[in-house]
């Protein structure tokens, strides 16, 4: 590929930056130290792996040390291991056969389609590192073939930005860690200059669509044009990566200018509505959850400070005020069994608590446990001298909602959590939550998972390995389809709460890239991708932590200031006590003009039209000059509308 970009300025580090908002970034491989950044970083993760892999097959045969759950005869946690390696390329090699690079399958009519005129890469992209990791070499070969020669992202389609950046972009910058391969790093720069034009809104929030061939940044065409809080705030970690990468500034400010404007708003504890207007940076109504639109909003704030090995506290603080908000106004615990859960403020802080909770909520109990250690061993980060008194609260709490996730599956008929369930807190009933007939299905979401593997990992409680494991079996019981040749495939369910349950006839990508990869790390033995050296993204997908330089650091301040009581200011003009100066007498004569004006046309102030009303009253000034004119004109002339600039609460945006 031959430099494509115009060529940028070197503002020093090896870092570049394109020579206008408007230009391109300069093509990344044309920079001076492109090769430098390449150190070996997939040397050292093949190492892993391979070691890895050689621990898993002694497992697998029998030689392994560590003792699973005893699954009817001695069994390892090696073999739930290998069934979900198996789960995976089973059901891949017969995506592979019936629905090759569309994005969409359907795996019970084994018809594949694609959601625009050309292919996105939607399944093959978000897959590719949970095929890399499994080691299944040919597998990936062909899906770097596909990738190659077949997938572009420049054409005559708009795609929504969140989407694509966590699992596309996601997908190729974690692919291309792995493997250093610039096959993926070149689609993932193409794909990103795609994806530019989206932030070109007054405020440099995204909208909430880019159209990929003009580059033009669409308005979401419901919510008053609004974008999804968690939506904009949830490209950060995937265009900062890429920002080290390539070493092109122009990525990490982008991003990094959403915080900022968003930042603006100073959100009440730490709690942001799920809605946000692109072109004045407001935020749009009170609906405060963690459930849809809110949920990453909160991941990425924390997942922003572990990115930069914790070396932007901007990130950390505005994360902890989160938290505090979040257990302050949004958990509470269910009755009979005294579960913790996250409800929904649908009408904003102090006002009623809605106890429903969607199952994407469960990322949050990981997440906390998480943002608790950073990632080091529960163990590790207790001795630290950091550790405090919140944290320990914050680890528990993190448990005590993974669990009341596990419960949302083992309560249910089908072992399958449904989408949301609705909490009881009435004392009369007998049943923790119940579960509304439009909330029945089942999308194979990975969040339980999620949360269940960094448990595990922070705890080495084995617990947490097998409620994994007895989520896997249930979604081998219950959403495995296999044809008359044996082709199995995977599907999304209509209905849990029947056996055998409704199916709806739908894989979703992240059924691969999230669900069945964090099954596998559940059950690695090698802390493969250890905690405290990656960031997965809210798509699964791992990224290496990296240190922030002279050029990549965080460019921006919150308003804070702004938060503290006003210092009272000292008046400009001493006053003498003493001798107060002598009241001025009022000028009456503007009033004077204007109640002529009246009494010669008492119609005018009845008009409900007030632009009518001031139109009338200028003609009949110009037509009386002997009344005071000038006067009554400058009075009655219309407010003229303040410019961006004037107005009083415009988020402060560079
Ligand atoms: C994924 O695309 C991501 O995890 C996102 O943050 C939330 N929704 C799905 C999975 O449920």
């Amino acid at each position: 590929m031959s430099s494509i970009f115009p060529k940028g300025d070197n503002i020093g580090g090896g870092i570049w930056k394109a020579k206008s908002s408007n230009s391109l970034p300069m093509y990344y491989k044309d920079k001076p130290n492109y090769n430098a950044a390449k150190s070996g970083k997939a040397a050292t993760y093949v190492k892993g792996l391979v070691v890895a892999l050689v621990i898993y097959f002694l497992y697998s045969f029998g030689f392994g040390g560590i003792s699973g759950p005893s699954f009817g005869g001695g069994d390892t946690w090696a073999k739930a291991q290998k069934e979900v390696r198996s789960a995976m390329l089973d059901s891949w090699h017969t995506y592979e056969k019936f629905g090759w690079g569309y994005d969409i399958y359907h795996p019970i009519r084994q018809q594949g389609e694609n959601m625009g005129p050309k292919p996105l890469g939607w399944i093959i992209v978000d897959s590719l590192d949970t095929l890399i990791l499994m080691d299944a070499k040919e597998e990936v070969a062909r899906a770097r073939k596909w990738i190659k020669e077949v997938l572009d992202y420049r054409f005559d389609y708009n795609v929504n930005v969140f989407e694509t950046t966590i699992r596309m972009m996601g997908g190729l910058l974690s692919a291309f860690h792995f493997t250093e391969d610039d096959a993926y790093l070149d689609k993932a720069v193409d794909l990103a200059n795609a994806l530019d034009g989206s932030f070109n809104s007054k405020t440099g929030i995204p909208y909430s669509s880019v159209n990929l061939e003009s580059g033009e940044g669409i308005k979401n065409h419901a919510d008053q044009g609004a974008s999804s809080t968690a939506e904009v705030a949830t490209l950060q970690l995937e265009f900062k990566y890429l920002a080290s990468l390539t070493g092109e500034v122009l990525y990490w400010q982008r991003v990094e200018k959403v915080m900022q404007a968003l930042e603006g708003n100073k959100p009440e504890q730490g709690l942001v509505p799920i809605y946000v207007d692109p072109d004045t940076g407001k935020f749009q109504g009170n609906l405060i959850r963690l459930g849809s639109r809110g949920d990453s909003y909160y991941e990425y704030l924390l997942k922003q400070y572990l990115q930069t090995n914790q070396q932007e506290p901007i990130y950390r603080d505005m994360y902890r005020e989160s938290v505090r908000g979040v257990k302050k106004n949004l958990l509470r615990r269910s009755y009979p069994n005294n579960l913790a859960f996250i409800g929904e403020l649908e009408n904003g802080i102090g006002k009623h608590l809605s106890p429903k909770m969607d199952h994407l909520v469960c990322f949050y109990g990981g997440l906390l446990a998480l943002g608790a250690t950073n990632g080091l061993t529960y163990e590790e980060a207790k001795k630290l001298p950091d550790w405090t008194a919140e944290k320990e609260e914050d680890f528990q709490l993190g448990a005590d909602l993974t669990y009341t996730c596990y419960r949302m599956y083992a309560d249910v008929e089908t072992g399958l959590s449904p989408e949301i369930v609705v909490f009881n807190e009435d004392k009369t009933q007998h049943k923790d939550f119940h579960i509304k007939p439009a909330d029945r299905h089942n999308l194979q979401r990975p969040e339980t998972v999620e949360s269940l593997f960094i448990l595990y990992r922070l705890t080495g409680d084995e617990k947490y390995r097998k409620y994994g494991y007895e989520i896997f079996q249930n979604f081998i019981k219950y959403t495995k389809v296999v044809n008359k040749d044996g082709d199995i495939a995977f599907t999304s369910l209509r209905d849990v709460t029947v056996i055998p349950p409704k199916t709806k006839d739908n894989m979703e990508s992240f059924w691969y890239a999230e669900t069945l990869k964090y099954l596998y790390l559940l059950f690695d033995d090698t802390n493969l991708l250890p905690l405290d050296k990656y960031v997965f993204n809210t798509e699964a997908h791992p990224f290496p932590r990296f240190n922030l330089n002279d050029i990549l650091k965080t460019g921006w301040r919150r308003k804070i200031e702004e938060k503290k009581e006003p210092t009272l200011q000292e008046p400009q003009i001493k006053i003498d006590k003493q001798n107060p100066p002598e009241a001025q007498p009022v000028d009456k004569s503007v009033e004077k003009a204007a109640a002529e004006v009246i009494k010669q046309n008492p119609k005018v102030a009845k008009e409900e039209n007030i632009e009518e009303n001031k139109q009338k009253m200028n003609d009949i000034i110009k037509q009386n000059p002997d009344i005071v004119a000038a006067k009554v004109e400058a009075k009655v002339e219309p407010v003229k509308e303040k410019k961006d600039t004037e107005k009083d609460s415009k988020p402060e945006v560079n």
